[in-house]
């Protein structure tokens, strides 16, 4: 079925010139997408689909959200780019919202969210030097297997998905992997003087959302203060309210010493990530020792203050939190054969798929797509749901209408 629908309309014009003429580094759904609002996005067809992906939680305000698209359009009519070389009017009200916003001394803003994590761990690994006292190119971070931070040769270089680092290497050292979610690894690990820090997602993203035991990171928090430990979170993809609260570390009061965030931040129009820490961490990065040429530019602070203002203002944490319970439990009211578990926080959920077939849950996501729902699989058998922030009640229901209409392919 979704094959004709491919070989009709528009759609296949669009595709055969990606095929052509771009890298095939990804395997996208066929679907051809032209315009975004809310919940929704449609293709050049005009068939309208509930977006379930949201780019990845980029996009927790909604697609276009109208404030966030105002102030990228009066900024950008105004000053886009200064370079950090001279100073602008946005820059330091941007950081100064971030402070009270976040509760840190300083933002260090970046772009991509991996640039981000790149910052974070030479932030880590210069505290480490300058103030804990680790021997000069001695100090180690430690990281979670199945773990998700981007794609950078460095952050590749302790992932332990092979679709990730294989023949990228030479590989970067200073990483130790534990096992997620076992905090008497992770205390074993924070035995070695020479840890500077250790970086983790509050919920496995990409790893299918994998979600920790309660009290996992209450215990990394402990652990790593107890041994003088950097706890960096990497909230790029669980914060923002997409699980419920403002950040994933949240549910359980935890304060990471250095808090890692992007996608949301800017509600899904451009790159923004940002890097916050206290001035003990901070400030051990001296003028010239690290920068980029669009990191807090005067359209990304503009943009970024306008979507954490969504958020607070319209309760998407609230909303999140409400919709993804209603959500998790109707689809648990479908008792499918097909659907093996149903996990998650907020509105960052998936469900794992049960069925001989190694490709069902690519076939469920096809015949979600004819029936107007967007969503991918992830490491095979897992789909992840997460809609953008802004869903309510009755769009939750139809889409778990059309997840349980379209489970039939299954059968
Ligand atoms: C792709 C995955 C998700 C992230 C966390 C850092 C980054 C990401 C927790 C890096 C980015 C994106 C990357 C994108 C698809 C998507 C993804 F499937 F790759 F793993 F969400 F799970 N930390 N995740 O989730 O941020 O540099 O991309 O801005 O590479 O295909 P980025």
């Amino acid at each position: 079925m979704s094959a004709i629908i491919a070989q009709s309309g528009k759609s296949p014009y669009y595709l055969a010139l990606e095929e052509k003429y771009g890298a095939h580094n990804y395997h996208p759904l066929p679907v051809v997408l032209t315009k975004g609002l809310g919940v929704f996005m449609w293709d050049v067809d005009g068939n309208r689909y509930f977006d379930f992906l949201s780019g990845y939680s980029a996009v927790n305000q909604g697609h276009c959200h109208p404030d966030i698209i105002a102030a990228l359009i009066e900024q950008a009519q105004r000053l886009t780019l200064t370079s950090r070389a001279f100073h602008n009017d946005l820059l330091g009200e941007y950081a100064q919202f971030m402070h009270d916003y976040f509760g840190y001394d300083k933002v260090l803003p970046m772009n991509t969210g991996v640039e981000a994590v790149e910052t974070a761990i030479k932030l880590c690994r210069r505290w480490g030097y300058t103030v804990k006292g680790i021997p000069e190119n001695k100090a180690i971070i430690v990281v979670c297997a199945e773990n998700f931070h981007g794609r950078t040769s460095t952050v590749i270089s302790f992932s332990s998905d092979p679709s990730s680092y294989a023949k990228f290497g030479p590989y970067m050292p200073g990483f130790l992997i534990i096992p997620y979610n076992d905090p008497q690894a992770l205390k074993k690990a924070l035995e070695n003087p020479h840890v500077a820090g250790f970086l983790a997602e509050p919920i496995q993203g990409e790893a299918g959302v994998v979600v920790p035991d309660d009290g996992f990171l209450t215990k990394a928090r402990q652990y790593c203060t107890d041994a003088n430990v950097l706890f960096m979170a990497d909230e790029i993809q669980t914060g923002l309210c997409r699980t419920g609260k403002l950040l994933a570390c949240d549910h359980e009061h935890v304060r990471p010493d250095i808090l890692i965030l992007g996608k949301a931040l800017s509600g899904g129009v451009l790159p923004v990530s940002a890097v916050l820490a206290d001035d003990e961490i901070m400030l051990t990065i001296k003028p010239g020792e690290h920068g980029s040429t669009y990191g807090g530019n005067p359209l990304a602070c503009k943009v970024a203050i306008t979507a954490l203002t969504v958020l607070k203002n319209e309760k998407m944490a609230a909303n999140a939190e409400a919709m993804g319970k209603l959500m998790r439990q109707e689809l648990h009211n479908l008792q499918s054969p097909h659907i093996h578990t149903i996990r998650g926080q907020g509105l960052l959920n998936a469900i794992v798929i049960d069925h001989a077939e190694k490709d069902a849950a690519w076939e469920l996501c096809l015949a979600m797509k004819d029936n107007g729902l967007l969503a991918k699989p992830t490491h095979g058998d897992k789909i992840r749901l997460a809609p953008p922030l802004t869903i309510d009640r009755e769009q939750v229901l139809e889409s778990v209408d059309i997840i349980h209409k379209s489970l039939t392919v299954l059968d």
